[in-house]
């Protein structure tokens, strides 16, 4: 052991992060026997739902398939409001779950992760905090979070501005007063949409700074009384299976229907039927060929663009708000609630900044090439570096003190089924890329299957007395090939978006997440443990 191990806290299992997986994390791997350490930045458990706090934000997946399984007790105690809970009912939800099994315990909170250095020799990590913390582990997990890392694109003179500048990511608790104000939304992906749609009735003026316009569907979003709670609870176990055999781990999967077969007014009604259910189930719940085939592809995104423009009632406004650079679901698709309304206010205005571009902030607000606009708040709906920035924003060395972030930088990012990476043993994470966790999946489901096999695993090594686990190399490459192989079948690749990693300058493009199915994916996690995890180096 080295002198920085021997002077460090002893446990078995460091886990990083305080949101749905982290927290879950502790709890399984506690109940294997381990001794866990957890760090968390913020100052209590959430996650993305205590970060992401800003006006609007709720959830595009249907409560109860938006919790944890693990506790028959916990389903039946805790009611969900409505369809699609707003922030504050899912962070209370999570705040409830870490009090009941407590959570809270083994987590030191207000302290970030800088560093987690893998000793070869006695095969342990070294992880230290910015609070001085030096802890060493046997087990890493990096519950870190996919949608975790800010992004703040460099726009000129954004110093010189007076007012507030705010990123959605990192909203304050104590909110924002915007009564009279006026405010800039830059961004308008799923997080930009429920800002806008949310303040645009708060404010004194609204300037909305888009450069892509997305699709969208309207957000259904009826409230639960005791009935629908009471069915929803004696359904939860038949659920739990359901969303585990799905593609994308809803409860609505890809349906046969032929879709180009019928005759046009067939089709409409059809299309409407689907959209009718005012949830993701129009993209993931209808047919897969929607992510496949460019002509069906057509027919989706005619229908939600024609959608859309009846709504507006400026055909110039219209005309931008409508796609007009990738088919429909070929990057994530918001759930709305009037945001199209928003733009038919007389205080709101939209700005492409395709057309006219930002060219600096200055003092009084933001300068376009079209001119100047005073404003007395910006907000920054500008997304995250996904799926690998909060992992690269620690600095991890494994073998040979080999750095992630370089390594990924040198060699392109790998990983084995987004679960670990060759050459960083014992290191585990949820979220990260080309597992469908990273963005084809409803979070929930597919973060509790991964900690559920990371659990398993880490019990497999302990179990055997060995120590050390790692992906080989070959079944690394094989991972990677079989998901670019799968990911070419789709559509999406040829979209820019979070999903190819090309909202981030530099970092290579590739699709994010698994596109193979959650539940293919599943199956591919549960044969390795059956085999023994054939294919990894266990030491
Ligand atoms: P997204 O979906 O990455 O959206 C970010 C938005 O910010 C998007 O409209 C971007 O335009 C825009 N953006 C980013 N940089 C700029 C610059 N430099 N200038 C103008 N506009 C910019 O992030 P969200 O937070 O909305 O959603 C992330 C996920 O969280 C979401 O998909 C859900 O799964 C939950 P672009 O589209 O890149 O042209």
């Amino acid at each position: 052991m080295s002198q920085v191990q021997s002077a460090a806290k002893q446990v078995d299992a460091v886990v990083v992060g305080a949101g749905f997986a982290g927290m879950y994390g502790i709890q399984r791997l506690r109940e294997k026997g381990l001794k866990v350490q957890g760090f968390e930045a913020g100052h209590s458990v959430g996650g993305t739902w205590y970060w992401n706090r800003y006006p609007g934000a709720r959830v595009d997946s249907q409560a109860y398939i938006y919790q944890y399984w693990f506790s028959d007790e916990l389903i039946k105690e805790w009611d969900w409001s409505e369809r699609f809970p707003a922030q504050p009912e899912t962070e209370k939800y999570l705040n409830h779950v870490a009090d009941k099994f407590e959570i809270r315990k083994d987590f030191q909170f207000e302290t970030k992760v800088e560093a987690a250095k893998w000793d070869d020799g006695a095969k342990r990590w070294t992880v230290t905090t910015d609070k001085g913390d030096v802890v060493s582990a046997q087990f890493l997990l990096m519950s870190t979070g996919g949608l975790s890392a800010p992004l703040v694109p460099p726009f000129k003179h954004h110093e010189k501005f007076k007012g507030q500048i705010i990123h959605t990511g990192r909203w304050p608790k104590e909110g924002v007063d915007f009564a009279g104000k006026k405010v800039g939304v830059i961004g308008t992906g799923a997080t930009g949409i429920q800002v806008v749609q949310t303040i645009a009735p708060q404010v004194g003026q609204l300037t909305v700074y888009q450069r892509t316009a997305n699709y969208t569907i309207p957000m259904r979003n009826p409230k639960y009384d005791d009935a629908d709670r009471a069915g929803l609870k004696a359904g939860a176990k038949a659920m739990h299976k359901r969303v585990n055999s799905t593609f994308a781990g809803f409860d609505y999967d890809w349906q046969a229907t032929d879709l180009m077969a019928m005759n046009p007014e067939a089709r409409e009604a059809q299309l409407n039927e689907w959209f009718a259910d005012g949830s993701l189930g129009f993209w993931i719940g209808s047919i897969q060929g929607v992510l496949m085939d460019e002509s069906i592809n057509a027919v989706f995104s005619d229908f939600v663009k024609r959608k859309i423009r009846a709504r507006v009632h400026d055909p110039k406004v219209a005309d931008l708000l409508v796609p007009d650079d990738h088919g429909f679901g070929t990057r994530r698709v918001p759930l709305e609630t009037k945001y199209y309304e928003a733009f038919n206010q007389p205080n709101v205005k939209l700005v492409s900044v395709k057309k006219t571009p930002i060219v600096e902030f200055t003092e009084r607000g933001i300068r376009t090439t079209e001119g100047e606009q005073e404003l007395d708040i910006v907000i920054f709906a500008t997304g995250f570096d996904a799926g690998t920035g909060a992992l690269t924003r620690v600095d991890v060395r494994g073998e040979g003190g080999q750095s992630l972030r370089d390594d990924w930088n040198q060699h392109g990012i790998h990983t084995t089924m987004g679960l670990q990476v060759h050459g960083y043993p014992n290191m585990f994470m949820t979220m990260a890329p080309y597992s469908p966790a990273a963005a084809f999946c409803n979070v929930p489901t597919c973060l509790q299957q991964q900690v559920d096999w990371i659990a398993d695993c880490v019990d497999y090594v302990r179990k055997t007395g060995k120590q050390a686990i790692q992906p080989g190399a070959e079944i690394e490459n094989n991972w990677l090939a079989h998901h670019d192989e799968v990911a070419n079948l789709t559509l999406v690749p040829k979209t820019n978006s979070w999903y190819m990693g090309s909202n981030v300058e530099g970092k290579p493009r590739r699709l994010l997440a698994y596109a193979g199915g959650a539940q293919n994916y599943r199956a591919v996690c549960d044969d390795l443990k059956a085999k023994q995890y054939q294919g990894f180096e266990i030491a």
